[in-house]
This record gives C-alpha cells, structure tokens and sequence, in this order.
C-alpha cells in the first residue's frame, strides 16, 4: 500500500510568536535572490544549487508561488539532453575564481548535450520533484495559468529516467552516486572507505575557495578535495560517461534513492493532475522501494546503510542518510527507523537539528561539516517523514525545536546537535526556507 506525500501544510498567516524570525527568514531569501534563482549563501555559495534550490523552492511557495516555479524552472533549464540536472549552474556574472571547482574546471561546453550556460557535470539528491509538487498544491490557480506542471513533468521525468537507467551501475535498480558531492552529504564518514582508494591530486595543484569564508576545522580538508577533484576531473575526461569502469567511487545511497522514491510518488500525483498516467510512476516507486528495501537496509540494526558498487559491502557507518527512507510513503520499517532515531546515536528527543553523523561515534565531529553537526533540511526531511507516518507528536516537537534553534542561533549553515552553536555560513537560504515552511506548519 502506498499513501500520497503529504509536503503541503495548509497555507496558513505565521503565529504572532513567530513574526520576527518569519521576517528574517523572507530577508535571507530576498538578500540571496539573483535573476530567476536563489544562492545558498552571498559568498560561499555564489551560483544556483541543485537540492538547495528544491529546498528554497518549498520555503519560497509561502512568500511567492511565481518566485517558488521560478526557482526550479531556471534550474531545469541547465537539465542536459541526457536528462541530468547539473548540481551547479554557474551564474555568468559572478566572477569565475569566487566559487572552486568553476566553470573552467568543470568545463561542460565542451560535453555532448549540455546546456548554452556553464555548468558542473555531477548532480544531486532528487528532491526536485518534491518540491514541484509542493509548489504547485501552494497555489493550482497561478501555476495552471503559468503552465507551471505540464512544463516541468516532462523535465522531472527524464530527470528520474537518468538516474534510473543510467545510473544504475550495481544493476538492482537503485540509483549510484558516483561522487560524494552528489551525495549532499560530501565529507559524510561514510565516504571514508570507498574513498580511501582514490588517489587525490596533488595538494598544490589547486586553490580552494571556501576556506576564505568558512574555518578550515568546520570544512573538509584537503586530502578530501583532493580525492574530491580526482573523481570529477575522471568524469570529466571521460566526456562524463556513466559506466562502473569510468566511476571509482558508486554508491547505493539511503538518502538519495529514498528521494528518488518520494520523487516517484510525487510524479504520480503531477501526472494525475495533468491528465497523465500516474500508474508507471507508482510502480517504479514501488520495484525501488523492494529493492531499498532488500539492498540497503539491515533488520538487526534498524537502519538503512549505503551500498559500495564496487566492493558489494554495506559501508555500516551510522549517518542521518540510514534516517532518510522515512520520507518513503509506505516504508514498511518507519516504526523501527523512529525507535533508531530516538536511540543514542541520534537521540531525537533532545538533538536540533538531528545530528548527521552517530553523537555515540568517537570520530564524531559536533562542527565539521557532514561529520557530526546538524542540517536543517535532514531534520526538515524526517520531520516531513515523521508526519507521512503518523508521528504527529513527535513531529510537532522536532518542528518546535527547530525553530527555537534557528532563532537562537540564525539562519546558519549548520549546527552543533547538542549545544545549538551555529557553524558554517551564515544567511544560509534552506535554513531560512524551511523555517518558512516550519512556521507555517506550527
Ligand atoms: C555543500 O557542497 C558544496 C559542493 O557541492 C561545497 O561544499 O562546496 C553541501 O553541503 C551540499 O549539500 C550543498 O548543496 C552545497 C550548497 O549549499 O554545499
């Protein structure tokens, strides 16, 4: 059985309580807002991302729906002819050393079937077609007039048959990751071992950007990006093939295939509304979640873990990634995931946001990046999971917490899960976006 995603909460005016944060949030947003997208953050993030955008989007339905269609639209019109939806588009009138690895780096032009506008070659986790959906139920009167869903069903779809078909380098179905960055999660401690065969560049033979605007203990180091570079500079050359002998690194990831799989489901119901076929959708969604099911996760943990292609092991390293297939309709293990999470290791009764990496892990990093610190959209995923299962009051309490969060600490990039102390960027665009959303579930 499955149940239709449930990401729209009714539009409702923000609480009194919650009017000054409300207004902060919209500020963020207007401060990042460029020609028809939204950046992550003003200098560490100068261009437009890709699941950063489908997150914005979900915030920016509440301020203006036009702006919310905008915000993907633009983003899917850099999608390349085989259907990929870049992770960045860079934006022509930013300077080409403020963001590393560039436009020069990436070199898209030159690849068969890519967009007039640079872009990278990699992607990101599918919560586009989330996001559309949520966009679209937040006002059906200006998107029919925009044309808003006939246009961009055909774009998500062959979005999802990319990573369908062309991604499926373990051969079960379930889409590959081929570089960590396309995980969102990129220094995840998960990615330490299949990583740990890569053969990085050499350290002087770049010049990273991010440590201008960021500390270097809260970012990856640069062993990392010079694994980071191998990969993509391999891909590239490679005129960004997709097959097992060009990817080293492929990776059956919880997160990203539980997106994928919502995604599915949110297609069926854009279909429907369009007089499309919902049924190929539904029954995608549901082969994938067999084999999420069968491929990744471990009943004796009560966990999802992501799958190396290339070694056939589960990697078995507790991240918020093994929490994500909450956002499944239908999950037959939600309840087993929901007792996990208010286990030690994630402890989600106290932790805000719900820490990205095992609190109970020695190698635990409260503020280095996607080693330890909280993310306001993981925690906004599972919060939206929490509710598709019926765990409303647990759902409240994450919701009320996340905003106390926000507001104590600001719209940052990430956050220390037990203490609250901001790290990263500040003016962060998801974190505004989805406190957006939050307030106006409260
Ligand atoms: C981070 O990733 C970029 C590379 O894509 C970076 O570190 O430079 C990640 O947190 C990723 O999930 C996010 O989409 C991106 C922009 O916010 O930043």
């Amino acid at each position: 059985m499955t149940l239709a995603p449930t990401v729209e909460p009714p539009a409702r005016a923000p609480a009194a309580d919650h009017h000054d944060l409300d207004r902060a949030a919209r500020r963020v947003l207007v401060t990042n807002w460029r020609l028809g997208a939204t950046v992550p953050a003003r200098h560490l993030y100068p261009h437009q991302w890709s699941w950063d955008s489908a997150f914005i989007a979900i915030g920016l339905r509440h301020l203006s729906s036009v702006r919310a269609q905008r915000e993907l639209e633009s983003l899917f019109g850099a999608q390349w002819r085989d259907g990929r939806v870049p992770h960045i588009v860079f934006d022509p009138q930013v300077p080409v050393d403020a963001y590393f690895p560039g436009p020069a780096f990436w070199r898209s032009g030159a690849a068969p079937g890519a967009p007039a506008v640079p872009t990278s070659g990699i992607v990101q986790p599918p919560a586009h077609a989330l996001a559309a959906w949520a966009t679209y139920r937040a006002d059906p009167a200006v998107a029919h007039a925009r044309g808003f869903l006939p246009r961009l069903y055909p774009r998500l779809a062959r979005w999802h048959r990319y990573l369908l078909d062309r991604r499926d380098l373990g051969g079960a179905g379930l889409a590959s990751i081929v570089h960590p960055w396309e995980s969102g999660m990129d220094n995840s401690p998960a990615w330490d071992s299949p990583l740990s065969r890569i053969t990085p560049v050499p350290p002087d033979s770049f010049t990273r950007r991010d440590l201008a605007h960021a500390a270097a203990a809260e970012r990856p180091t640069d062993l990392d990006y010079g694994r980071y570079l191998r990969l993509a500079a391999d891909y590239r050359d490679a005129g960004y093939a997709d097959s097992p002998d060009v990817h080293a690194f492929a990776i059956e990831d919880p997160l990203y295939n539980a997106l994928l799989i919502a995604g599915e489901h949110a297609l069926a119901d854009i279909a429907a509304a369009i007089g499309r076929d919902p049924a190929p959708h539904r029954a995608t969604a549901d082969r994938l979640t067999a084999a999420l099911m069968s491929r990744l996760y471990d009943p004796a943990a009560g966990m999802f873990f992501p799958r190396d292609v290339h070694t056939g092991r589960l990697v078995r390293s507790w991240t918020i990634a093994g929490l994500m297939p909450m956002v499944v309709p239908g999950l037959p293990v939600a309840r087993e995931l929901v007792a996990t999470a208010l286990g030690g290791r994630f402890r989600l009764r106290e932790a805000c946001p719900l820490p990205s990496y095992d609190l109970a892990a020695p190698d635990h990093q409260a503020g280095r990046y996607w080693r330890g610190p909280g993310w306001v959209n993981t925690s906004w995923l599972f919060w939206h999971g929490l509710r598709l299962h019926g765990e409303t009051a647990l759902a409240d309490d994450l919701r009320d917490r996340l905003l106390r969060r926000v507001r104590e600490a600001g719209f940052r990039e990430y956050f220390d899960p037990l203490t609250g102390a901001g790290h990263g960027t500040d003016g962060f665009s998801w974190t505004a976006a989805l406190a957006l959303d939050l307030i106006r579930a409260a």
